[in-house]
């Protein structure tokens, strides 16, 4: 029998499509002709920035970009949502994605990353769907924590290390148990980080840039971290949300890590983007004492700074109650079994990321030095 049809329009469901990877996958489905709908929570501002140029008018005819209310803490709204939608594919990607918030929120994750993976599964079970609709569920490199192996792969043990990785942990663990029990394609995505100039403004790479551009508009005094220590393996948001889709068009559902199979630190991560803007950066101390300082200038993007000027501090704020020290990658089998292979570098990402927050910051430098009151949001975390 064949389970799904390729001539018609096919139809994806998308939780979490007004955050990073949602907005590019949904970029990417509405290109290949896909029919895409995504949740999204109701807030008291609007929240829906990333999406807002593939935004299309109820109105216009010919529709194919949809939004509904919904929350991954509803169980009847989620079963409504996908009865009317019957969709081929869904991408669980909505999450309190924060680490860090995890630690503040428990409760609150697990209930939405833990749960919400649980109620979406049931109601396409409920639904009687569950040999017709693909679901793809976002796991973590997270799972992996105190690893026990480098690099990590499938068969790593995992070991988390946040109130986030544990529920993560859960959601990994019930989608395989959907699959063997149901025989549902159900699939894990180990993801490595993955950044890009739509990354949330409070994860490490994104707090950097942002704060650096801002700092050499003399928009901001300093940049605040916790551990710089920290290894990460980093890609490109683009390169993963191709993996996403690509895993949903296999003949059997499977698990695969997805990473560049290249760490650098947080600290060498601030040094690409300071070089980026043209200031050369010297770091100076250990620990909670490490400052960066600016060692030389070059071209006249940083009007603001001084050679001397101490622009990088540590903040013991930001070190987690447990921190995941070391993350590396091996996607040999994304490569082997689905031709995967990242496509942009880390330099560049760092590249576009900067870029696009230095255009920003200048843009508010402008209005400020013309007398408009614009203030810079600095919510940390
Ligand atoms: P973001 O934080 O940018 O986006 C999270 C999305 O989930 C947002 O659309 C957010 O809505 C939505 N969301 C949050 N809470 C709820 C809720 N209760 N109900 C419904 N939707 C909710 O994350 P990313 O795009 O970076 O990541 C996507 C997924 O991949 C997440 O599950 C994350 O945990 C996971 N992941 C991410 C990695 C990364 O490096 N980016 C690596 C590995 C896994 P709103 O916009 O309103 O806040
Ligand atoms: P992470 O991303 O926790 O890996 O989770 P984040 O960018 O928050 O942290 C990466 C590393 O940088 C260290 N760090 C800081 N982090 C933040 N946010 N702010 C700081 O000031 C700071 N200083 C140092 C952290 O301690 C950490 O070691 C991300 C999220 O997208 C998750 O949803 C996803 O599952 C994982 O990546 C893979």
């Amino acid at each position: 029998m064949k389970e799904f049809d390729d001539d018609k329009q096919k139809v994806a469901l998308i939780t979490g499509i007004t955050g990073q990877d949602g907005s590019y996958l949904a970029e990417l489905l509405l290109e290949k002709g896909y029919e895409v709908h995504g949740i999204k929570r109701r807030s008291s501002s609007l929240n829906t920035e990333r999406v807002d140029h593939i935004y299309q008018d109820s109105h216009e005819s010919n529709q194919s970009f949809f939004l509904h209310y919904g929350d991954l803490t509803d169980s009847s709204n989620l079963t409504r949502i996908i009865k009317d939608v019957q969709p081929d594919e869904v991408y669980n990607l909505g999450a309190q994605s924060h680490v860090a918030v995890s630690f503040e929120c428990p409760e609150y994750t697990a209930d939405v990353d833990a749960m919400g993976t649980l109620r979406l599964l049931e109601a396409i079970r409920f639904l009687g769907l569950e040999k017709t609709t693909k679901f793809y569920q976002a796991s973590t490199s997270e799972l992996y924590g105190e690893v026990q192996e480098i690099p990590q792969k499938e068969t790593t043990p995992f070991h988390p290390r946040s109130p986030y990785a544990v529920a993560k942990m859960y959601a990994y663990w019930i989608v395989v148990n959907y699959r063997e029990s149901y025989g549902m394609y159900a699939c894990n995505g180990i993801l490595f980080n993955h950044e890009s100039p739509r990354r949330g403004e409070t994860f490490v790479t994104r707090k950097i840039t942002r704060a650096l551009a801002n700092i050499s508009q003399g928009l901001e005094p300093c940049l605040y971290l916790g551990n710089m220590d920290a290894l990460r393996d980093w890609g490109h948001a683009k390169d993963y949300v191709r993996m996403q889709w690509m895993m949903l068009q296999q003949e059997q559902a499977d698990d695969f890590v997805i990473a560049t199979g290249k760490q650098i630190s947080v600290r060498e991560f601030v040094r690409l983007s300071a070089k980026e803007i043209g200031i050369e950066l010297e770091f100076i101390g250990k620990g909670i004492d490490e400052v960066a300082k600016v060692k030389s200038i070059t071209g006249n993007n940083a009007p603001s700074l001084k050679v001397g000027d101490v622009i990088v501090k540590v903040d013991s704020r930001y070190f987690r109650p447990a921190e995941v020290e070391t993350l590396l990658g091996d996607p040999s089998k994304a490569k082997e079994k689905l031709g995967w292979v990242p496509q942009i570098t880390v330099e560049e990402m760092c590249s576009e990321m900067v870029t696009n927050d230095l255009r920003k910051a200048k843009q508010h430098a402008l209005l400020k030095e013309h007398g408009f009151d614009v203030a810079v949001s600095v919510e940390n975390a």
